[in-house]
């Protein structure tokens, strides 16, 4: 089965189910919930790093990226977990956090020890004549993005926290030690693998300063070398394996460089995750402020990748939410008034269009960032990092808060909601991160009555049957609706997953961003066709009309449906 037919299902595994009762979800955890997972119909499971880690940002800090952190499990909890996936079809995708190391693994150690060898693993390098810091780049996480380099008076290079040491993949033993790696986790029969902000690996040759007044990253994203490192690294590693899946995180990229990165006959990778359509709430572009979403570029937005991605022939993954986004629900539904039917609109959004649709756990149950009040609630170095530089700026106590409330990571990372239960059903004890709502939206109460659940367990089974939804192009329809969100899919009847009909098949898909009625134009080919799928389930009358010489359809509030050309 092609990527281009599978649904992959990530699991933040710290959250997901914790069985020794100690606040923390384990591998064990997952195990237990194999018959779940199963049930939902996905072809393979994404895990977040679970790797030896100081956890000084949950796991993505890998200290050794051959074992298993002994708060998760153990290597025989890996393997059986592979295997009892196996059994039931599912496959696994690991996390592949390879821009950077934690400074605790042994190569930092020994570079710290003073092994040239292993200096050369890292970017080093000492401070400008006037003493300044070697450039002008800013850490993802605030503050500069260099930090001393033991007492030998230079500085190595971190991105993100002080304690993740970038990587110098010029080095071509750090290139040949990543594709090891790869081939250890293949040889126990992994064949997805998620890279890690894969996109800033190959930073400016010269490791020049942007001068930009930004915080540098011109200099160091989508590097000329990146193209070369990933096929290198897929001809020694991944590429071996034919049913293997890859995705690269893409960190601030371009349609034009993602189309390089998972165009087939690159030989790179499968398809890329990218981030624009998740910054249209962000006010100048600046995450730490808040706006309502700006309708209008999503819109373009998801429009600008799906079309530009499907001309150069290369592949999205499609997600709404993952472990660095707060829910989805509360961003671009109404998670209170209408909370089913905006989850089951964007989940129908997504699964629908061109490209490979992640589903982060919990998403399929319709579950919303806590209810948190005190911003001591808050883990995550982001976060916290976030909070401090707003007070320092001159928010108020209470503004920051609310900036942090709405933009917090820890807000997808509470645990997954089994049931009603004090802890939700996620462990035995105080969680590390604490629900607030599982009375009102959990596995089990979804399972009982939602409508949620069984939407996404539809959507995932049409994606198998569908050559059409799996193969079919993209074109867009109404781009200048100011509330719904449309497009079309077809196959050609002479394309090699083709129809037998002659005329091709063709799928409308009308999304309602709103919580307003509206009516959107239908296209001529789709008035007399039938329902695929839709949130809303009194269609008769409407497509009665439609059928007999209407040219628009009503939606309702938030509804998605979406129908095959008659
Ligand atoms: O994230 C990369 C990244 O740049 C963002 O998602 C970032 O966390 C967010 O934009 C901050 O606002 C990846 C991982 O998904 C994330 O969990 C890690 O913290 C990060 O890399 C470093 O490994």
């Amino acid at each position: 089965m092609s990527f281009r037919e599978k649904v992959i299902y990530q699991i933040y595994p710290k959250s997901f189910r914790d069985s020794d009762g100690d606040g923390v979800g384990d591998l064990r955890g997952v195990i237990e919930k194999i018959p779940y997972i199963a049930s939902l119909g996905v072809d393979m499971v994404w895990f977040n790093p679970f790797f030896p880690s100081p956890q000084r940002d949950n796991g993505y800090d890998v200290a050794d990226y051959r074992a298993v952190d002994p708060a998760m499990g153990t290597m025989d909890d890996v393997e059986e977990l592979i295997a009892r996936l196996g059994e039931h079809g599912i496959g696994v995708m690991f996390d592949m956090v390879f821009n950077h190391t934690s400074t605790a693994h042994e190569w930092f150690q020994r570079a710290l020890a003073g092994e040239r060898r292993y200096r050369d693993y890292y970017i080093i390098r000492p401070p400008q004549a006037d003493g300044s810091l070697p450039t002008d780049w800013e850490s993802k996480f605030g503050g500069p993005a260099w930090a001393p380099f033991g007492d030998t008076g230079e500085y190595y290079l971190h991105l993100f926290d002080e304690t993740q040491a970038d990587l110098n993949w010029r080095n071509p033993q750090v290139r040949a030690e990543m594709a090891e790696i790869v081939n250890f986790w293949r040889a126990k029969g992994v064949r997805g693998f998620r890279f890690d902000v894969v996109n800033l690996i190959g930073k400016d040759a010269q490791l020049r300063s942007a001068g930009d007044g930004l915080d540098g990253r011109r200099m160091y994203t989508d590097g000329a070398d990146v193209d070369a490192y990933l096929r290198e690294l897929n001809r020694a590693s991944f590429g071996r394996d034919r049913d293997s899946v890859t995705v690269g995180e893409m960190s601030s990229t371009t349609v034009e460089r993602c189309v390089g990165y998972s165009d087939p006959d690159n030989e790179e990778l499968d398809m890329v995750f990218s981030f624009h359509h998740l910054k249209v709430d962000y006010r100048d572009g600046r995450k730490w402020t808040l706006m309502p979403f700006d309708f209008s570029r999503l819109k373009a937005t998801l429009h600008e990748w799906a079309a530009g991605m499907q001309a150069g022939n290369g592949w999205n993954a499609l997600f709404w939410t993952n472990h660095d986004q707060p829910r989805a629900l509360d961003r671009f539904g109404n998670a209170t008034v209408w909370r089913e039917r905006s989850a089951t609109m964007l989940a129908t959004v997504i699964h629908l269009l061109r490209g490979t649709p992640f589903v982060y756990m919990g998403e399929e149950i319709g579950m919303t960032d806590p209810v948190y009040t005190s911003v001591e609630e808050y883990t995550d170095v982001e976060a916290r990092n976030a909070y401090a530089t707003l007070r320092a700026q001159g928010l108020s106590e209470a503004d920051a808060f609310d900036v942090v409330h709405s933009k917090a990571r820890d807000n997808a990372r509470t645990p997954m909601q089994w049931d009603a239960s004090e802890h939700a059903g996620f462990s035995s004890t105080v969680p590390w991160l604490r629900p607030t709502n599982q009375e009102a939206i959990s596995v089990a109460a979804e399972e009982e009555s939602g409508r949620i659940l069984p939407y996404y367990r539809e959507l995932i089974r049409l994606r198998h049957e569908s050559p059409l939804i799996a193969h079919g192009t993209y074109e867009a329809w109404a781009l200048e609706h100011p509330s719904v969100f449309a497009y079309i899919r077809r196959l050609e009847s002479g394309s090699p997953e083709g129809p037998a009909s002659e005329s091709g098949e063709a799928l409308l898909v009308l999304t309602n961003f709103y919580g307003e009625s509206t009516a959107v134009a239908v296209p001529e080919e789709f008035r007399t066709g039938r329902v695929l799928i839709g949130n809303v389930h009194d269609d008769d009358a409407r497509l009665a009309a439609l059928a007999e010489g209407a040219s628009e359809l009503e939606l309702a509030p938030y509804e998605a449906i979406a129908i095959l050309a008659g």
